[in-house]
């Protein structure tokens, strides 16, 4: 996941940027992300005098955006929860840290002589435009990051995406999640805003993990989500994006508790990303002679809900039944970087699971349309659907470490044929131009 985070940038020459453009970028659920790095004018200034306007309508207007900060180690700061953190450099913005803004908001580039921005009547003691580019297509926006020596102007008002620490809720543009109380990594509601602009009720039942393993050919070694013990270390919460830092484990055999995994879910406007980072002191196949890993979603009464998955050609539908012909087709399809589909009441969520390449596990879908089946531990009985992910040959495996990413997405208007498309952006984030180095 941290690669997809990293800014790609590109140099053009010093004319490639020219005044009075319009806006033609069209990537409207895509987060943009902006290394330190790549912004040397605002580096070592408080995070805090920042701010990011576009031109718009033949004046400045301030847009949502948001700065991440990385400490030295790499590792995000979390400046809320029991266990937040801070960067080392008191709240400057230096080089790991991150900029991000919603590619929706960008706009033109402002004409040439046009005024700076103010504040107080003041000018920005540093303005540099952006300018950004999606590298599919090559269609191009603006926005301009500014910094204040004294009063700066007023942020955008729009907060995409809150989180409620009291109820371990996130509230985003489309949808929201929040996290079971007992199991508070698994998520066990989900809203989705529909078409008419109403909110439906929720339709999940749990997040749901079964590991099936073996320790030494001897012991058996069964863990489902309500054996791990899990706890709400800290988050970060802007207009942008909230990332939830969680931390979880369980008990091994003897009452040892496994290592402490990592598990960072970090929610945007139209989507949100749950990862959770493997890191053993052992090699799987030191210690295991059978190893089998499930994860996904049980859903509860998703009636007529449609599941598309590439290389199955008739979309599934839920109608209270296992699909048996389907399932074959489902389950040898492979569904490592690539999406699937669920379609219900107009509303599209696409599901990519994300490993490492390197890495030789193999997905394979798991499907479950059933309202009697019983499937402990669970909520409600039934499972209509179930869309679930097996992980499998861990045992050929040699990394001791593993990050296994998934991404909901839910982006508006998206229709049956457009994955593709999907994918290709996913895989191709929108790009900051660079400057050309001074001569
Ligand atoms: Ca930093
Ligand atoms: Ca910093
Ligand atoms: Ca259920």
């Amino acid at each position: 996941m941290a690669a997809s985070l990293a800014s790609a940038v590109i140099a053009t020459g010093p004319s490639a940027a020219r005044a009075g453009l319009g806006r033609s970028l069209d990537r409207p659920i895509d987060p943009v992300a902006v290394d330190g790095a790549h912004l040397p004018e605002v580096l070592g200034r408080p995070v805090a005098s920042l701010r990011v306007e576009v031109w718009r309508d033949g004046a400045f207007a301030p847009i949502p955006f948001q700065i991440d900060e990385r400490n030295a180690a790499g590792g995000w700061v979390y400046p809320s929860g029991p266990e937040a953190n801070a960067d080392e450099d008191a709240g400057r913005f230096d080089a790991n840290d991150v900029l991000f803004v919603m590619a929706r908001d960008l706009a033109g580039a402002r004409p040439a002589g046009a005024p700076p921005p103010a504040a107080d009547g003041a000018a920005p003691a540093v303005l540099r435009e952006l300018t950004f580019r999606d590298p599919l297509d090559g269609r191009t926006a603006y926005a301009y990051l500014t910094a204040w020596d004294d009063a700066a102007p007023p942020p955008s008002p729009v907060d995409y995406v809150r989180y409620v620490p009291e109820t371990d809720d996130v509230r985003a543009a489309n949808f929201s999640a929040g996290f079971s109380a007992r199991v508070p990594f698994a998520i066990d509601r989900m809203s989705l805003k529909l078409a008419d602009g109403t909110w439906a009720p929720s339709h999940v039942d749990i997040l749901k993990i079964r590991l099936r393993s073996t320790i030494w050919s001897v012991y058996d070694f069964d863990r489902d989500q309500d054996d791990f013990e899990s706890v709400t270390a800290a988050w970060i919460d802007g207009p942008v994006r909230v990332v939830l830092h969680k931390g979880m484990s369980v008990s091994m055999i003897l009452g040892i508790q496994t290592p402490k995994l990592w598990n960072d879910t970090i929610f945007l406007p139209y989507s949100f990303q749950y990862s959770v980072d493997i890191a053993l002191p052992f090699s799987i196949t030191a210690i295991f002679s059978k190893f089998d890993l499930m994860s996904g979603v049980d859903f509860d009464g998703l009636s007529g809900a449609k599941l598309y998955v590439k290389g199955v050609p008739e979309p599934v539908a839920v109608a209270g039944e296992p699909p048996r012909a389907a399932l074959a087709a489902l389950r040898a399809s492979g569904a490592e970087q690539r999406v699937t589909a669920l379609e219900w009441n107009g509303v599209f969520s696409l599901t990519r699971i994300h490993i490492d390449r390197s890495v030789p596990l193999e997905v394979k879908v798991r499907w479950v349309d059933d309202p009697a089946v019983e499937d402990p531990p669970e909520r409600k009985r039934g499972a209509t659907p179930g869309l679930y992910f097996d992980f499998e040959n861990w045992l050929g495996m040699e990394q001791k470490n593993v990050t296994i990413g998934t991404g909901i997405y839910l982006p508006p208007g998206f229709q049956h044929g457009d994955e593709e498309t999907f994918e290709r952006r996913l895989d191709h984030p929108v790009e900051l131009v660079a400057p050309a180095p001074a001569r």
